[in-house]
């Protein structure tokens, strides 16, 4: 395939007419654009499917809301290309590895499952019983249960995660690694300390009642599209929109509504952000603690002259804990730790503090700029503290906004996704379904990747995903993979963790959200659940491509009947009819009683959230300040001298590890990935110039070599000592040890490196 490579800023608006081409141009590209568009105008309605794009919510107002990457997801998954037998009998597996991502995807949909022949090297068709077969007589020779891992990714529905943890659990493990231990795990970790419950406070109304919304290392403009219309919805309203990025995001400054035609038409885009700050890589925790710093010397001064003080003390007395240590780590954090640490001028955090202060109801929302980092869980804790100060729980138009990535990895916790499940659930699973279910808690992703590398695992199981792209450090994950003796992959499409087969792997060719699922008892509809704890039913209307392909939900069944029989669960029925697996969720998880009538609900049903109702599911019973001091530093004591800090990001034409495309339209990027974005003085300083090739290499305390070349230069509106460049190209970058404290999640946003101009030209892999 040939792209035209440029580098051209952007300077339109979001959304708008841009945005509508590139929609039209995928959806006509495609080789089904009749029943593309069909499928666009079914998206996030009642009784349709719900977008496999991002965990956004629907407001149910408006008629026909989708953005440009939900329709590219959807295209994506409705073509109508095939990667069938013949394609893999025509292509070996290392011919296949030395294709890039793009390739591999684009050839189409899998529709047979595949079993891999070491002797050809070459994937071979296998039955389904006769795979079902494979995996039961692997998970049967293991020593003991922990020997499997179990992973999910996000897209996978209520019903087949629900069905999986299940099945892991009567088989006797927890290790359940799953996408959200590379994602927003820090802000589980962090709200669950900090309010006693995971997930954010908000719902999606409370956009419309806000006086403020600050947006925390986040680009909605690519990853959550549909968030620009509330962001500019409350913009309009008057709402202040302050944006802290490391780099200047287009979708953040301005957005036309491509769905509104005369904004288009007029080109009248509306300024989305009333104060943009650039912080450091890693810099929000002490920017945060700037602006509460701020903030107390002004509330200590109006204590002082006998006025009433800026924060909510009746709400602070009443629902909190730990405020006076958190004072004093306050106290004890000097300024210029916090401008050092931020990147950003004490009066910059004034300024965005006065911002805060004069705001009565404000929303915080955050994604991946702040859960990537070595301190992720105190500086999502920080932003709980802030919002804490001034009462913004349990009051319209104000709280805490994680912004989901997967549209279901909110919904896979709630099913018990979970390597570190709590004992109320486990006591329900086991005394519905009459077992002891196991209490040792599992292994998350990198913990899995370890434990593989060590040999103690057998068998690998991924419903979804593509863990060996979307991992860090790719040639540990990628050898972890292979050193297992059976990975089997539950796939719509061809990736490169199937390219890493352990000594035996299948490939089992799954449904998509977006199709027909018709099981014996007729069809059948899954469950999702959003950013904001809304539980909706999503019903596919595409027509499956061939009749080998399966729902997960009947994989999963499968997989557990050929292990475990069906002495305890009757799976196969349970596969045949998913209102009988809504059933016994409703008798096993929280807050889903009545299950199957609540489905009929036009836009879904709340799942509630405790801490919006002001209570806290702490030791204390409160919701907890934390007083942790601001990290001395990003990277071990032993690796000095780091002259820049990369992060890894999506560009506008990908979803994760599936690249639709080459153009990063916002950023100027067009044709190709391998680009470094640098702050122009830092390209000067070290006597380069714009579109030199560079090599990355990381500066790590183990001796293993980390590198990657040929990243051409794009000088960018990035504060100095910054770089930023796109995933998953740049994975094999982020050590497999440097994690998060607590979440345990890759440092995917703050990895330490050097650059040096490539002297030879990579073997780059076959667009
Ligand atoms: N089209 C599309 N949609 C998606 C996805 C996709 O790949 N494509 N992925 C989905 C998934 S799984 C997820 S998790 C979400 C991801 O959604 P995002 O979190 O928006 O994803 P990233 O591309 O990683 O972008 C990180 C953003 O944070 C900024 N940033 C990075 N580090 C820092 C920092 O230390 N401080 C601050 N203040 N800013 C920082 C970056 O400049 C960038 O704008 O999107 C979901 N939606
Ligand atoms: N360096 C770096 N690494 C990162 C990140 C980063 O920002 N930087 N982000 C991390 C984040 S936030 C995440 S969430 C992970 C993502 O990690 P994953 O969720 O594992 O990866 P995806 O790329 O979303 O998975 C894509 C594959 O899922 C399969 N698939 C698509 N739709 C379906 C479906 O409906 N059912 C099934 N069964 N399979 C389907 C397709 O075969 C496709 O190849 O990556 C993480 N890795
Ligand atoms: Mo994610």
């Amino acid at each position: 395939m040939k792209f035209k490579r440029k580098i051209k800023p952007y300077r339109a608006a979001a959304g708008g007419w841009g945005s509508l081409e590139a929609t039209t141009r995928f959806v006509f590209d495609s080789k089904a654009a009749l029943k593309n568009m069909r499928n666009l105008m079914r998206m996030n309605k009642a009784r349709g499917f719900d977008c496999p794009g991002c965990a956004w919510g629907d407001d149910n107002k408006s008629t026909f809301s989708f953005c440009e990457n939900g329709a590219k997801a959807v295209t994506w998954e409705a073509t109508r290309r095939v990667v069938d037998t013949d394609f893999f009998a025509q292509h070996s597996v290392t011919k296949l590895y030395a294709q890039s991502d793009y390739f591999l995807e684009y050839q189409g949909r899998l529709t047979h499952p595949m079993r891999y022949n070491a002797e050809t090297d070459h994937y071979e068709p296998v039955s389904w019983d006769d795979a079902f077969a494979l995996i039961a007589q692997h998970i049967k020779a293991m020593d003991n249960p922990n020997q499997m891992e179990l992973y999910t990714s996000g897209r996978a529905s209520n019903e087949a995660s629900w069905l999986y943890q299940l099945f892991g659990r009567l088989a006797g493990t927890n290790n359940f690694p799953d996408c959200s231990n590379m994602c927003h795990e820090a802000s589980g970790a962090g709200l669950k300390r900090s309010i006693g419950v995971g997930k954010g406070t908000i719902r999606l109304d409370d956009f419309d009642h806000a006086d403020a919304i600050f947006v925390f290392g986040q680009n909605p403009g690519t990853n959550h599209p549909r968030m620009l219309h509330s962001l500019r919805h409350a913009a309009d309203h008057g709402a202040k929109i302050v944006t802290f990025n490391t780099l200047r995001e287009r979708g953040l400054e301005r957005f036309a509504d491509p769905q509104k035609p005369l904004e288009v038409v007029t080109s009248k885009a509306g300024t989305i952000s009333s104060a943009y700050y650039q912080p450091n890589l890693g810099g929000d925790m002490a920017a945060v603690r700037g602006m509460v710093k701020a903030l107390l010397e002004t509330h200590r001064a109006r204590v002082a002259a006998g006025e009433k003080g800026l924060f909510d003390e009746a709400f602070i007395n009443a629902t909190t804990h730990g405020v006076e240590a958190y004072f004093d780590a306050v106290d004890n954090t000097d300024w210029m730790q916090i401008v050092q640490q931020s990147g950003l001028s004490e009066a910059q955090i004034r300024e965005a503090a006065a911002i805060y202060q004069s705001s009565d109801r404000v929303i915080i929302t955050w994604a991946m700029g702040i859960t990537q980092h070595k301190h992720s869980v105190d500086t999502v804790r920080e932003i709980v503290n802030l919002q804490l100060l001034f009462g913004q729980l349990g009051k319209k138009g104000a709280g805490l906004c994680p912004v989901r990535g997967h549209s279901n990895v909110q919904g896979n916790r709630t099913m018990g996704i979970d390597e570190k499940p709590s004992k109320a659930f486990l006591d329900a699973l086991g005394s519905h379904f009459g077992f002891e279910p196991p209490r040792e808690h599992g292994h998350n992703t990198v913990d899995a990747l370890n434990a593989m590398l060590r040999d103690e695992i057998k068998v690998l199981i991924a419903l979804g995903g593509n863990l060996a792209a979307a991992a860090p450090d790719s040639p540990r994950t990628e050898e972890a993979l292979q050193r297992c003796g059976l990975t089997v992959h539950i796939s719509t499409k061809l990736n490169r963790s199937h390219l890493v087969p352990g000594a035996e792997s299948l490939i089992l060719p799954t449904l998509g959200r977006t199709e027909r699922d018709t099981q014996a008892s007729g069809n059948q509809f899954i469950t999702v659940e959003d950013s904001f704890s809304m539980v909706h039913a999503s019903e596919g209307i595409g027509i499956p491509l061939a009749e080998t392909q399966r729902s997960e939900t009947a994989i999963v069944a499968g997989i557990a009947h050929a292990v475990l029989g069906d002495e305890k669960v009757k799976w196969l029925e349970l596969a045949a009819d998913y209102n009988l697996i809504r059933d016994h969720i409703a008798a096993t998880i929280p807050g889903f009683a009545d299950f199957n009538e609540k489905c009929d609900l036009p836009g879904g049903f709340y799942l509630g959230n405790a801490a919006a109702d002001l209570r806290f599911n702490t030791p204390t019973q409160k919701a907890e300040f934390s007083s942790a001091a601001l990290p001395e530093s990003l990277f071990p004591a032993d690796v000095a001298e780091v002259p820049f800090t990369l992060q890894t990001l999506r560009s506008h034409d990908q979803y994760n590890t599936t690249i639709y495309g080459l153009d990063d339209r916002y950023r100027g990027v067009y044709g190709q990935r391998e680009v470094v974005f640098i702050n122009p003085e830092d390209m000067q300083a070290l006597g380069f110039t714009e579109g030199q090739l560079v090599d990355i290499e990381t500066l790590w305390n183990d001796n293993i070599s980390r590198r990657v070349s040929g990243f051409k230069l794009v000088p960018y509106n990035i504060p100095r000592g910054n770089l930023a460049a796109y995933y998953p190209e740049t994975n094999p970058l982020v050590p497999l040890n440097s994690f998060g404290d607590i979440s345990g999640t890759p440092t995917s946003k703050s990895v330490p490196v050097k650059l040096e101009l490539s002297v030879s030209l990579p073997t780059q892999r076959i667009a």
